[in-house]
């Protein structure tokens, strides 16, 4: 149930003229609880898009209007509308996701999609290239496996994150528990979805959306559950956090971390990535209480006029941390506790076999890029879709793009493991631990936002690292290296110990010193360098570090020691030099 406080101060006050606003928030409230005129939209087989409004619209429904940008050129040139298709986003809390669930993603990847399934950096999946007549199929097929879309994009609470920890499934199980039901109670409540989507008849009676309102959130809200010492979900860079605390292996309760974020722009200093700062611990039980009331906060306060500045990281900044917790306090009607202890070792998914402690088996699958494809190299879709037919667990996708068959039966466990073998995949687990560790987003040609390569572009520029690498003894050191089309972070780069955003075709920003679990920002090192320049340049970086490393010490640690970069100390710190 949606809990309604009603004894706080609020800056965005409902009345409030949307006209003063950004023009989102005029859309947003004019829309109907997110309805619009897409209906209509999907009947005009004139063209292959929706409306202006309509595509901002569905993102609420996880779904984006794209263009195959490959094509644009010559699409133009035949003067042609561009080559629209759709991406859509499934919401899967935690990555949690049954062999029956995989077996209707991969009919939906080859029926109405472009024949991939791309795990997400959130622990999801995206299907590209979905043709607006096949949006409804493709939603209904998700509905016949109690799959959906709703809030997967949009400004509202995104698909919530859950480290996947192969070891201990008693503790991943009530983690991943708790994950699933503040998703669910964070999502919105309109009947929109169900009525456009799902052709069912609108519902009469009841507040629509009790906790949003009609103008929902400023902008996404992101929200995460790290089980220490995995960091797998990059915990510092998630709106709200939630540090799980144990006492004998059994979960007690959940630090608190608020305002994390990546995105920015390039040349705009009023926007930076940001980590989250761990501002307190509350029992278990309160967990579905902060996350509304955070969520609310940021609902009553976040700045709606200006988008680039709407993210609750900002809100944030330009509050201060005490003036949130006396906000959190008043809404939750007690105080929260001082931070209990945790400790964080690593940001990686462990690969290959892992036996818990209940004697079942689980398989962490490298998957590059997250990209799942029949290629020459490697069938993986056919691969998957022929262990989901026999596989007696669940499949887990990881904050890392990877894939966990996981829960497997003893008994089951020698027959995944002849397939693994059949199909090749355990050979992918052999992959460098640069390319392991390894990140990139989608990018080219589908994200509309790129503007260099990425998930294309990494595996030719890992291969040249690689080389460095091992020329200098260093094959066995991890270093995580992540890259994006663009400065908004969706591999969240700026966490990195090396990292790549994307400026234009061919060229990079490039970045150095993040902390090796996600504990620091890194900072710009090049602007808008190709790749020779990039190659050049760790080419001098890599054997320094290789000579002068200290017992132990990460690459991200070692150039700021060595003053490549200023270590940076807050997200304000990030645009200066
Ligand atoms: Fe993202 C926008 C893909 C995780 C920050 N992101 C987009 C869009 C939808 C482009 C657009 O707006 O037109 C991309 C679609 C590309 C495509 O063709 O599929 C896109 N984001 C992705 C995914 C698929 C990258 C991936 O390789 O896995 C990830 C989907 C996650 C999911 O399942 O929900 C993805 N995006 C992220 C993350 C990482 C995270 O959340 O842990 C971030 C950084 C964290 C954060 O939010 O601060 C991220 N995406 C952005 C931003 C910048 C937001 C900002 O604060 O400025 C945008 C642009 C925007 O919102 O205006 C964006
Ligand atoms: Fe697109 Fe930029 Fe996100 Fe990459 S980082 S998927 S290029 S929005």
């Amino acid at each position: 149930m949606v809990i309604i406080v009603t004894n706080v101060t609020r800056e965005n006050d409902i009345s409030q003229p949307v006209e003063d606003l950004h023009p989102n928030e005029g859309l947003k409230k004019r829309s109907n609880f997110l309805r619009g005129t897409i209906s209509q939209g999907l009947e005009d087989a004139i063209t292959g898009a929706l409306s202006v409004d309509d595509t901002q619209l569905i993102k609420f429904h996880g779904i984006y209007q794209q263009d195959d940008r490959d094509l644009r050129t010559e699409r133009r040139r035949q003067k042609l509308e561009p080559a629209y298709q759709f991406m859509v986003r499934v919401r899967l809390p935690g990555g949690v996701l049954s062999p029956e669930q995989w077996l209707k993603l991969d009919a939906i990847a080859r029926d109405y999609a472009n024949g991939t399934l791309r795990l997400t950096t959130r622990q999801t999946f995206q299907f590209h290239g979905v043709l607006k007549q096949n949006i409804r199929n493709t939603i209904a097929a998700l509905d016949s496996v109690l799959l959906d879309t709703i809030a997967a994009c949009g400004d509202d609470s995104r698909g919530v994150m859950c480290a996947v920890n192969p070891y201990l499934s008693a503790l991943h199980g009530e983690i991943h528990d708790l994950a699933r039901r503040t998703s669910d109670h964070m999502i919105p409540r309109t009947g929109a979805y169900r009525e456009i989507w799902l052709n069912e008849k609108k519902v009469a009676g009841g507040s629509e959306e009790p906790m949003y309102g009609e103008t929902y959130l400023p902008r996404k809200f992101k929200i995460g559950f790290a089980l220490p010492p995995a960091n797998d979900i990059d915990v510092y860079t998630q709106d709200l956090g939630f540090i799980a605390i144990t006492e004998q292996e059994k979960l007690v309760g959940f630090n608190i971390c608020v305002g994390g974020g990546m995105g920015r722009t390039d040349r705009a200093p009023h926007t930076y990535p940001r980590l989250g700062d761990v501002i307190g611990y509350v029992s278990k039980d309160k967990v579905i209480a902060v996350a509304e009331h955070t969520a609310s906060i940021q609902r009553d306060f976040g700045n709606r006029k200006d988008r680039t500045r709407a993210r609750f990281k900002y809100t944030i900044d330009d509050k201060g941390i005490p003036w949130f917790k006396e906000q959190l306090e008043t809404r939750l009607g007690q105080k929260i506790e001082p931070v209990r202890p945790f400790e964080f070792t690593s940001n990686a998914d462990s690969y290959g076999w892992q036996e818990d402690e209940d004697g079942r088996f689980h398989f962490t699958l490298f998957v590059e890029n997250g990209r799942i494809a029949n290629h020459s190299e490697a069938q993986f879709l056919n691969a998957l879709r022929e262990i989901a037919l026999v596989h007696d667990g669940e499949f887990r996708v990881t904050p890392n793009q990877n894939l966990i068959i996981a829960n497997i039966s003893a008994r089951n466990k020698p027959h995944i493991q002849a397939m693994l073998e059949a199909f090749e995949l355990d050979k992918a687990v052999e992959n460098s631990l640069l390319r392991r560790n390894a990140m990139a987003c989608v990018a080219f040609p589908t994200c509309g936002l790129a503007m260099a390569e990425s998930e294309r572009y990494l595996p030719h520029f890992i291969t040249k690292v690689e080389k460095l690498l091992s020329d200098n003894g260093l094959e066995d050191t991890p270093i995580t290296l992540r890259m994006t089309g663009c400065p908004n972070g969706c591999a969240r780069p700026y966490v990195a110990e090396i990292a790549f955003t994307g400026r234009a075709p061919g060229k990079y920003n490039m970045y150095l010193g993040g902390g090796f679990w996600g504990q620091r920002l890194n900072r710009m090192y090049l602007e808008n360098v190709d790749e020779k320049r990039i190659l050049e340049e760790l080419g001098k970086i890599i054997p320094h570090y290789a000579s002068e490393r200290e017992h132990g010490e990460y690459l991200g640690d070692f150039v700021v020691r060595k003053n490549y970069v200023r270590a940076v100390e807050s997200g304000q710190d990030f645009n200066l030099d």
